[in-house]
């Protein structure tokens, strides 16, 4: 399911609000930004919404924007930029309401991601990259809301695997 609807957000990045043919509409202005909205399937639901910086006539940046992904009229994404560049991305990947994967960046690139793939919506998946490459994942498999299991990677490869057994955070076991 999770990985279904990832394919669909790229699928959304393509064709979504960029799509050719179709013109956003301004829903607010003021001298230093504005607000663009845009159906993209033309249902009257609003699919993306988006902040424009025009303090800079010459070189307007993005703010934040919200999708949505499956054209339920509920947004399922929203991102966060700081001078143009993406900051903090919440994506609802299940279209439950509830965000799955929060992604942060670091001079635009991806610096850590944290999912939430449980029922009970807690954070039980960290992935921490260094310029743009997984360093470390940590996962919470017993749901007491501290991670059990860590992974190391060095050039992207899986090097070492630990384990915390009785829940104080220090490794107990190594792979
Ligand atoms: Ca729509
Ligand atoms: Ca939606
Ligand atoms: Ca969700």
């Amino acid at each position: 399911m999770k990985t279904y609807c990832i394919c669909l957000i790229f699928l959304f990045a393509a064709f979504g609000c960029a799509g050719k043919g179709k013109s956003p509409s301004e829903i607010s202005k003021s001298k230093d930004e504005i607000i663009y909205q845009l159906d993209v399937n033309r249902d009257g639901k609003i699919d993306c919404l988006w902040a424009q910086n025009v303090k800079d006539k010459n070189t307007p940046s993005t703010l934040w924007r919200k999708d949505d992904l499956n054209f339920d009229g509920k947004f399922d994404i929203e991102q966060f930029y700081t001078d143009g560049k993406l900051t903090l991305e919440k994506m609802d990947l299940d279209f439950d309401q509830v965000f799955d994967l929060v992604n942060s960046y670091e001079n635009g690139l991806l610096s850590k991601a944290e999912f939430s793939l449980s029922p009970t919506g807690k954070t039980d998946m960290w992935l921490y990259y260094k310029e743009g490459k997984l360093i470390k994942k940590e996962v919470d498999r017993r749901h007491t809301g501290k991670p059990d299991y860590f992974e190391f990677y060095k050039d992207s490869k899986l090097e070492r695997i630990g384990r915390d057994l009785d829940g104080d955070g220090i490794i107990d076991i190594w792979e």
